[in-house]
């Protein structure tokens, strides 16, 4: 990798040679086909039909039908130039039963997709896990249970040794703090428990679960081997105020340090390891686990969305996604926002890719996911999204620049490639740089799916 010279917004500015370039998707948000060729129900397919859990009881039955139209898709992502795409397994179509046998039909699939990727020139990267847990590993207690994260290693295993020889680049989870803590301690997520003993045993299992695939894909030869956090950059309500900074160091423990340190460092910090203790799930750590997560991973993924802002306040705390956070509490920022009400910030993704460098020297980064959902209007087959290009070009400006003062990523992936399934909001939200019609299926090219290809052509901005 070459280094970049530092820019200023709105200036021309190249990425470095062999920066990596693409779109990311999930197998539950896109695929469909729930009930074909042997796939089992996950626990996403039970969340959505829970009545009240997602938006207008909406649910991936067809989604963007891409199990079907995966031919078409690839077509259009080679037409835009995309070098990789990062997709996931579905673990049920692999394992229907969770644990036991493979069904290979189910990896079939992605042996179809990953031909077509590599016949039009683009690097598949494979997710083990975003989300869709088999619903009967949920019914043996899910990440609470511990020989989940040993069954993620055998679905590991397995799709390593169909799918090693032509994908290279693998992450093990992604986003696993929206797993455990939406999952399993607010409920908005699957498999919507609410107890924060559950979602911390599930933390630990998680992460034992990531190191264990790391060593069954290495095992199997992959190449390289990662995992994706979706990382926060907190800022203090008032930078003068100790108590305010103390507020920021705990909630960025729960979503940062709580997974970077047992995987880049060795060890929880001490105030994790404290939680982990009040709320009784201590037990769920062995002697020995410790050394399996921090098995060294060849890039760290960073998903990035929004910044947050906390302050210090008596009698509150930063909700049920937060155990432990008492004292803590979320405060508005003045800032624009996205359909997600997620306020719009781009130097706050730079600066957490300098906190990230500084932090956890020597961990090369890739951004696997960045984008935002607005709401998009189709008028005569064009999509005119100037804030999604807007929020693109400021986020790769501030990884630009973090690159320039050396941080050490080496590609961008845009969430998403299609209009897709937003979990909780269903249909409701659309963060694809492709339009899709969920009626009939059809796609249409955003501008922002068009102002990419050009990024990606000319590997910078103008
Ligand atoms: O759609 C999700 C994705 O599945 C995980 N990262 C955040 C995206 C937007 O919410």
């Amino acid at each position: 990798m070459t280094t970049v010279a530092p820019d200023q917004v709105g200036t021309a500015l190249r990425f470095p040679q062999g920066f990596r370039w693409g779109a990311a998707t999930a197998s539950y948000q896109i695929e469909g086909a729930t009930q074909e060729d042997g796939r089992t129900p996950s626990i996403w397919d039970t969340f959505a039909r829970t009545p009240g859990k997602v938006f207008e009881g909406h649910t991936g039955d067809v989604a963007c039908d891409h199990y079907h139209r995966y031919r078409d898709d690839v077509a259009m992502m080679a037409e835009l130039g995309i070098g990789t795409y990062r997709f996931s397994i579905a673990w049920p179509r692999i394992k229907p039963d969770g644990s036991g046998p493979v069904n290979g039909r189910g990896l079939d699939f992605y042996d179809r997709l990953v031909d077509e990727l590599l016949a039009k020139g683009i690097a598949p990267m494979a997710t083990l896990y975003h989300w869709d847990l088999p619903q009967v590993l949920e019914d043996r207690g899910g990440w609470t249970n511990r020989d989940t994260a040993y069954y993620l290693a055998d679905l590991a295993a397995a799709t390593v040794a169909r799918l090693g020889d032509r994908v290279a680049t693998w992450t093990t989870l992604n986003e696993p703090w929206c797993s455990a803590f939406l999952g399993y301690a607010a409920g908005v997520h699957a498999p919507g428990r609410e107890d924060p003993t559950a979602a911390f045993e599930a933390v630990h299992h998680l992460l034992l679960g990531h190191g264990l695939s790391v060593q069954a894909l290495r095992a199997g030869g992959a190449r390289e081997v990662s995992l994706t956090l979706n990382l926060a950059r907190v800022r203090p309500d008032d930078p003068a105020d100790p108590h305010d900074l103390a507020a920021v160091h705990l909630i960025e423990g729960l979503h940062n340090r709580l997974w970077l340190d047992p995987v880049l460092r060795g060890a929880y910090p001490a105030d994790m390891l404290a939680l982990f203790r009040r709320f009784g799930a201590d037990h769920a750590i062995r002697p020995g686990d410790d050394a399996i997560i921090a098995a060294p991973i060849d890039f760290l993924g960073v998903n990035y969305y929004q910044p947050a802002r906390v302050r210090a306040a008596l009698g509150v705390d930063g909700g049920p996604a937060n155990p432990g956070t008492e004292g803590a509490e979320y405060v508005a920022q003045d800032l624009p926002v996205t359909a997600m009400d997620w306020p719009v910030d781009p130097s706050s993704f730079y600066e957490l890719l300098i906190r990230l460098s500084t932090d956890y020297p020597g961990t090369p980064m890739m951004i696997t996911e960045n984008g935002a959902a607005y709401d998009d209007v189709l008028v005569e087959d064009r999509v005119a999204d100037t804030d999604r290009v807007g929020f693109l070009a400021g986020h790769l400006r501030a990884v630009h620049q973090a690159m320039a003062e050396g941080a050490d990523v080496r590609g961008y992936l845009a969430w998403s490639l299609l209009d897709n399934y937003e979990w909780g909001y269903g249909y409701g939200k659309r963060f694809g740089i492709v339009h899709v019609d969920y009626d009939t299926q059809r796609r249409t090219l955003k501008d922002s799916a068009r102002w990419y290809a050009a990024v990606i052509g000319r590997n910078g901005l103008d």
